[in-house]
């Protein structure tokens, strides 16, 4: 008799979703996914996942729920002895920081790419519509949802359409510095899939690895990439056009050239993002101290910053530190010769601001919440 599986609410086309659904398939984890959408969903699921209605979230047979893309991955990398988080100190520390940039650092190319092309409107509201919730008011419909994504989330989260132009350049260049990498090594950091790569995924499968648009720039111009986006969603290691196909990653703690390149082409709008956003939050917490356990909220007002092209106010977001932290603490335990090889290798890829931008306050989870300690 097979055991049930697990249940994964998600969408195809949700940014969040493709981190945890890609973990499961690497994993080996067999799960079914479904909208968060169904009577049982709203009535049983939803409570026990803080009330949040948001994807991914997790059903276990007997009835657990985890909501949150990161706390999914966290919940089985500790369950399984941490297999995809490397244990070597430069790895460990770059696949650490790109899972804070898959979730926080291309999100403008993403609200940017689904929402500022017409033609792409038949395609998404046939994705809006099947997570209308079960007793849904008139602004949960998929049209409601796709004017306020539209209109309201995309310049929130720092993509105005008069930015466009200098959107689509930086993006053009995480693109080519990532197909430059992949066509070395079938993941980041060598054979096999890190925290980092399925921190990478949620915004390059969801929105810029299949709306129609974004598609279309991996398909003409970064193959290497593509084959990547399509290996992060089967089970089997798919690296076959690689002469090298251990299922390991690189030996020596060796973070290549090309790595350091694609951090790089993030740390342009991502540092600076990065230390406006702490700011702009701190700020906030020292205005209005929230109470310990109090839940954290989405955005606390707006960061501040330039990049090539734009100036560019954006939701500053805690859940970036949230997970910044998590670098920051890696980094703060080594010594030594491992200390001056992380610090010089976040150096090299004009990283080293991130170090310094922290919050005052810590974040925890409490009841499928991220809480203020
Ligand atoms: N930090 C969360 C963010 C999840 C999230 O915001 N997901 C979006 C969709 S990609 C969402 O659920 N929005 C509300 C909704 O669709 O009802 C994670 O990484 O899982």
């Amino acid at each position: 008799m097979t055991a049930t599986p697990l249940t994964l609410y998600a969408s195809p086309m949700s940014l969040w979703s493709g981190r945890a659904r890609s973990y499961l398939i690497k994993a080996h984890i067999d799960y079914r996914e479904e909208p968060h959408a169904s009577q049982h969903f709203m009535e049983v699921v939803l409570p026990k996942a803080g009330g949040r209605r948001g994807i991914p979230t997790l059903e276990f047979p007997d009835g657990r729920v985890i909501r949150d893309g990161v706390a999914i991955v966290d919940h089985f990398e500790a369950e399984r002895g941490n297999p995809h988080t490397p244990a070597t100190p430069r790895q460990r520390i770059a696949a650490l920081l790109f899972d804070v940039i898959g979730a926080e650092g291309l999100v403008r190319p993403c609200m940017h790419y689904r929402w500022h092309f017409p033609e792409e409107d038949e395609f998404l509201l046939h994705h809006f519509r099947p997570i209308t919730p079960w007793g849904g008011t008139a602004e949960m419909t998929g049209e409601a949802r796709i004017r306020i994504n539209r209109e309201v989330v995309t310049p929130l989260f720092g993509a105005a359409a008069e930015h466009s132009e200098a959107i689509e350049a930086l993006y053009a260049d995480v693109v080519d510095a990532l197909d430059a990498h992949l066509a070395d090594v079938p993941y980041l950091f060598g054979g096999m899939p890190s925290i980092g790569d399925f921190g990478l995924i949620a915004p390059l499968y969801g929105h810029l690895g299949r709306d129609p648009v974004p598609l279309r720039i991996l398909q003409t111009r970064a193959f290497n990439l593509l084959r990547w986006v399509e290996r992060m969603n089967r089970p089997e290691p798919d690296i076959g056009e690689y002469a090298d196909r251990s299922e390991t990653f690189l030996a020596d703690d060796t973070v290549p050239d090309t790595l350091i390149d694609v951090l790089r082409a993030f740390a342009v709008d991502f540092v600076p993002e990065t230390v406006a956003a702490a700011h702009t939050i701190n700020a906030a917490l020292e205005e209005t101290p929230p109470p310990a356990g109090s839940e954290c909220e989405r955005g606390y007002g707006n960061a501040e910053f330039d990049m090539p092209g734009a100036s560019i106010s954006a939701l500053a977001q805690p859940f970036r530190f949230y997970l910044l932290k998590r670098v920051q603490d890696a980094v703060a335990n080594l010594d030594g010769t491992d200390r001056e090889a992380v610090l010089a290798m976040l150096d090299e890829a004009n990283m080293t601001p991130v170090l310094d931008a922290r919050l005052i306050r810590d974040i925890g989870r409490q009841d499928n919440l991220e809480v203020w300690l």
